[in-house]
């Protein structure tokens, strides 16, 4: 009875206290301006601080929350990125603690200039040098505020522009002006037009893009973990978050891919992705029993269709408890049956993983992570939080606490005796939670009901309750959105040890995650839209620094049709991360389960990132080698053209050197297409695409077929011969290879290929690469010469590895070599080769009879003689 009182009273004053909160909130927005007041200015080479007061008493006396006197430091990180960082002068708040890779700021050459801070209103102006135009600003008219819970700026440049980024959400590219909730939130793709905040999923990813009328860009950086709210205006971006701090970072561009470049050079590359990785996977959420997994690799056997990868669902489990294994459905001696058969063929197994961890006191796991201490804490009573999962009542690792690491990588270490896996696919990572809070109490200290301001739905919805615990003193509040964030952390750790490329899935990410895994896009839906929504997500997690990701294949929710799968998987055999995937109530989309129309595609689109797929391993080296997006709007090669803004999913781009044109609509076989002006001959013939005055030409989307990738002229594609027959990408490493010379309109091309082991995760620290650069030129009116030269040497192939060059072929020619002499090490030796001429397409082929190693020699010299 007292105790209900007490409950009730407590109650009522939260409630009260909410109420005056939400109160003050309005107040100080509606204040219309800055109400911060700088006294002291320091200036130094390498940046300005300043200190600001409140200086609103009257607010000042209303709550506690208000934070009176704030330090703004102003870093001059590089010559083109800029830190504003703000916080309380007087206490220490939660800031995220990801490591950034370290820099010296130089204060030397700087792309933009900073405004004088003076004493008075707090205004901070920031502008690009090259145009003078406005990157960042605090204007001391637009709202700012600073509460504990409850901090809001505005970056008001105070020109149109388009918004893209601000994760996680399925939405166009150009983000529509609204509002956008960014908190880790299991939620099954809703589309965010900026008018539903409840609208966010998986990640956090507070980065975003912006590009004026102009077409210069400029970016920024919220690094925030809290709940926060992203307003996109037609000229400011303002965000509005529950905690932490204001720590912003802005990127001075001017191009938007400089300023992804500029992003990835803060946060990190990405970590790179083993060679089967790049391959065809194939998962579904319900194989019913061992029986049935076996069936469908058999199936890709008869069916004669490429598999790299065999996916397993939670149905594998056993209680739905981690790395355990249905005794019934999945019995431990089918199980290493059928992996053996999986090896032996040279595919791969990646298991899922869930973030719950089943309360059962017969459960191995759960008890070690109990004698560990290692789970996230309750703010009610004393033990683990509880909130339900798969496998019922569960606890959730908290992967703050120091042995965290272990008790994980220990788990999954017994595992690996279970079953020997390649990959570990870690879902439900928000953390995701079917009910509200903790088992047993609604959630009631932090709610939106004592925030003065929630983004989207209350915080605890389908999460844990964020009054839980964590080690060191944090709050779920605060580092809700880092759990996926964490535990991928943890997780790489298994591959690290064996100096593996991890091979990790997430479903959850922070800014970050690419340094350590890659992700796919969640529960999407087997509808047309979510075709052309699969490709603005890959777009922006290319940008978030997680180059390899992808969407579910055919679609996951709802029953896809035999048409859409077909289309999909021309589209997603082209994503770096491709998996067809499907929901439980779905009906089977396997490339054999409707007819001619998507079998006969699948094996053309699966076979077709086999013949690209040195490309594809080199592309995206490079992106972990230097940062960089591989996968993305042909907007960002051609950023002078607003035209490939606009539907920027139409055309997306494989690097420099490949366009693809997707078909994204029902019931069509062919489409007038639209091209960025330059040199474009069709991938698979060498025909040069001839455009009419809008730039465009119709293609042939005809099923079944190739979905249309054009090459640009000027780039050197490098192709493996073996595509056509091998099934299985390891056995793909012993082809020998195609050089596509595409020819510029000055007669030239050039390209790379980075040959490796295609496993070792220190591959780029100790240098075992070797990077070759191919270079195709008129020495004069008659030679025209082919180098082969290294830029780096620091990997020997294996025998048999990728032993020749077979052919070159040469797309834009209308004469053909006389002669071929091959020249290495001053030594020049006549080459016999068959060399053919398509005059009618402008294509040269020459099949070599000697072979040729593509990474040894110094080049070709082809005689066109006088013709
Ligand atoms: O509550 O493991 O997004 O890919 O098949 C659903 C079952 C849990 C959600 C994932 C989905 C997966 C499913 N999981």
């Amino acid at each position: 009875m007292v105790k209900s009182l007490v409950l009730l009273l407590f109650t009522l004053l939260s409630l009260a206290c909410a109420i005056n909160n939400k109160f003050l909130a309005d107040k100080i927005l509606s204040a219309d301006g800055n109400p911060y007041v700088v006294t002291k200015v320091t200036t130094s080479t390498y940046g300005i601080v300043a200190l600001a007061q409140l200086s609103l008493t009257s607010y000042q006396a209303a709550s506690e929350q208000v934070i009176q006197s704030l330090t703004i430091s102003i870093q001059f990180d590089t010559n083109t990125r800029v830190r504003v960082k703000i916080t309380d002068t007087d206490n220490e708040r939660w800031e995220v603690p990801i490591s950034i890779p370290s820099y010296t700021p130089s204060g030397q050459n700087l792309q933009y200039t900073i405004s004088p801070i003076v004493e008075g209103p707090l205004s901070i102006q920031i502008t690009r040098n090259l145009d003078k135009k406005v990157v960042f600003n605090l204007n001391p008219a637009q709202p700012f505020f600073y509460n504990n819970q409850d901090i809001g700026f505005s970056n008001y440049v105070g020109y149109p522009i388009s918004v893209i980024g601000l994760g996680e959400r399925v939405s166009t590219f150009v983000l529509a002006q609204g509002t956008y909730t960014l908190y880790s939130r299991d939620r099954g793709s809703p589309i965010d037009t900026g008018s539903t905040p409840d609208s966010n999923m998986y990640s956090s990813q507070p980065f975003y893009l912006a590009i004026d009328d102009d077409l210069a860009a400029h970016g920024a950086l919220l690094l925030n973990s809290n709940a926060m709210s992203a307003t996109v205006g037609e000229n400011y971006v303002e965000f509005r978050t529950t905690g932490g701090i204001i720590d912003f970072y802005v990127f001075v561009g001017p191009e938007p891919e400089a300023v992804i470049n500029q992003y990835h050079d803060l946060i990190g590359y990405p970590v790179l992705t083993p060679w089967w990785g790049l391959g065809w996977h194939q998962c579904r959420y319900g194989f019913q029993n061992i029986s049935v997994v076996e069936e469908v690799t058999n199936d890709y056997t008869y069916y004669d269709i490429p598999l790299d990868v065999m996916w397993i669902d939670i149905d594998y489990m056993n209680e739905f408890q981690d790395f355990t294994l249905n005794p019934v459905t999945y019995p431990q001696a089918n199980f290493t049956k059928w992996i053996n058969q999986l090896h032996s063929s040279n595919k791969h197994f990646v298991p899922i993983t869930d973030a719950g961890i089943g309360v059962n006191p017969s459960y191995q796991a759960y008890l070690d992570g109990l004698k560990q201490n290692v789970y996230i804490q309750s703010a009610y009573v004393s033990g683990p939080t509880q909130g339900v999962v798969w496998p019922g009542t569960s606890v959730f690792v908290d992967f703050f606490h120091p042995n965290s690491t272990n008790f994980w990588f220990n788990q999954i270490l017994k595992f690996e005796k279970l079953t020997s896996f390649s990959g570990i696919w870690i879902d439900m990572n928000e953390a995701s939670n079917f009910i509200n809070g903790e088992v047993g109490h609604s959630p009631s200290i932090i709610t939106n009901l004592t925030m003065p301001y929630t983004p989207g739905e209350d915080v605890n919805m389908r999460s844990l309750d964020v009054a839980s615990k964590h080690y060191g003193g944090l709050l779920e509040y605060d580092v809700h959105s880092l759990f996926g964030f964490t535990e991928t952390i943890a997780t790489y750790r298994y591959f690290e040890v064996y100096n593996l490329r991890p091979f990790i899935i997430t479903r959850s990410s922070f800014v970050g995650t690419g340094r350590y895994a890659g992700k796919w896009s969640g529960d999407n839906k087997s509808l047309w839209p979510f075709l052309e929504y699969s490709i603005t997500g890959i777009y922006n997690f290319g940008m978030f620094g997680i180059p390899f990701s992808g969407a579910d294949i055919c679609g996951f929710q709802l029953n896809t049709t035999e048409e859409m799968c077909a289309r999909w998987t021309q589209l997603g055999t082209l994503y770096p991360f491709s998996r067809n995937h499907n929901g439980i109530d779905s009906i089977d989309q396997y490339p054999w389960s409707f007819g001619s129309d998507l079998l006969e595609t699948s094996k053309l689109a699966i076979r077709n990132k086999y013949w690209l797929m040195l490309y594809f391993s080199t592309e995206m080296f490079k992106v972990s080698q230097n940062g960089g997006i591989f996968f993305k709007p042909a907007f960002f090669e051609y950023p002078d053209d607003a035209n490939l803004l606009n539907n920027s999913s139409e055309h997306f781009m494989l690097g420099k050197g490949l366009i693809v044109h997707p078909c994204l609509w029902e019931g069509i076989d062919g489409r007038v297409s639209y091209f960025p002006d330059d040199i474009w001959y069709n991938l698979y013939n060498g025909n040069k695409t001839i455009l009419d005055a809008q730039n465009s030409v119709y293609l042939d989307m005809t099923l079944p077929g190739d979905i249309p990738i054009h090459v640009r002229g000027g780039h050197i594609i490098p192709t493996l011969d073996t595509s056509k027959t091998v099934l299985d990408v390891e056995t793909l490493r012993k082809s020998p290879i195609t050089l596509i010379v595409a020819l510029d309109q000055n007669g030239k091309a050039q390209g790379d290929v980075v040959f490796d082991d295609g496993v070792s995760l220190d591959t780029l620290s100790r240098g075992h690469y070797t990077q070759i650069h191919y270079n195709y030129w008129n020495k004069n009116a008659t030679t025209t010469v082919l180098t082969i030269q290294t830029v780096h040497r620091g990997y020997k192939m294996i025998q048999g590895e990728f032993p020749y060059i077979s052919s070159i072929v040469i797309y834009g020619i209308n004469r053909k070599p006389q002669s071929v002499i091959f020249y290495s090490g001053g030594t020049y030796t006549p080459l016999s080769a068959s060399i053919s001429l398509d005059v009618g397409d402008s294509v040269c082929t020459i099949w070599f009879s000697s072979q040729i190693s593509p990474d040894r020699y110094d080049g070709f010299i082809f005689n066109f003689g006088s013709q």
